[in-house]
């Protein structure tokens, strides 16, 4: 998968080189490639935002930059043209927002079978809205949104953004079994772990778990996950 990401602070991303993701993009599974926003304007001080039209606070960003920007990266193919079947790609261009729908473990799993992601990442107020409506020419265009609070950008959102969807991306996680059970993947929070020393400061693990009787402990599990998601989020249950 290759992913481009845009922004006025390409050095967020630095983070990516490390761990997983980063012996991914080692081995070449993952293709990032991050660049700064401001590559695309053409003025002395390199002007990304403007006062915003009908007045208000703050400071929208220009739709210049972001057209030429998503122009250049929106055209790359992805993979070999002279390829049979495989000629140029659309991407998928995501707009991390606050006004998005919110990312879920489904919309990971969702974009990680895609071949290309662009993300841009906005500041100040926000993106001039004509930016989006350019962008949907040049692919499929998805607001997305970490949860509801505010951040003062999208560079935290979109690391989160990758992590989850770059760990799902075949080869990246080493043991895939450990992408099964874990929280959100079958809509139940996971159950809770342990390892040695069985007594630790007083504390037991729970003895199901060292009687050896696997039916037993998938069960016990079971029913930890149920009762942790009706306490801590029982709106996943609900839906
Ligand atoms: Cl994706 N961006 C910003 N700026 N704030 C957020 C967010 C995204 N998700 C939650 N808050």
């Amino acid at each position: 998968m290759r992913i481009d990401v845009v922004s006025i602070f390409p050095s967020y991303f630095d983070g990516l080189t490390l761990s997983l993701l980063g012996k991914a993009r080692d081995s070449g599974i993952l293709d990032v490639n991050v660049h700064d926003l401001r590559d695309w304007t053409s003025d002395r001080h390199r002007t990304v935002d403007d006062t915003p039209y009908g007045g208000g606070a703050g400071m929208v960003m220009k739709p210049e930059p972001w057209g030429l920007a998503l122009d250049a990266l929106a055209s790359r193919v992805a993979a070999p043209a002279d390829e049979p079947g495989r000629a140029e790609q659309r991407p998928t261009i995501v707009f991390p927002s606050p006004a998005g729908e919110v990312f879920r473990q489904a919309t990971a799993r969702e974009l990680a079978t895609r071949d290309h992601l662009i993300f841009g990442c906005g500041r100040y107020e926000g993106i001039d809205e004509r930016v989006f409506e350019e962008a949907a020419g040049l692919g499929e265009v998805r607001l997305i949104s970490l949860g509801d609070y505010v951040l003062n950008g999208g560079e935290v959102a979109v690391m989160a953004m990758i992590e989850a969807i770059g760990r799902l991306i075949p080869g990246v996680v080493g043991n895939p079994d450990s992408l099964v059970e874990e929280s959100h993947e079958d809509g139940l929070l996971e159950y809770p772990s342990y390892t040695k020393p069985s007594l630790w400061r007083g504390r037991e693990v729970p003895p199901i778990l060292l009687s050896g009787n696997h039916g037993a402990i998938a069960a016990w599990r079971r029913e930890q996950q149920l009762e942790r998601t009706r306490r801590r989020r029982p709106d996943l249950l609900a839906d």
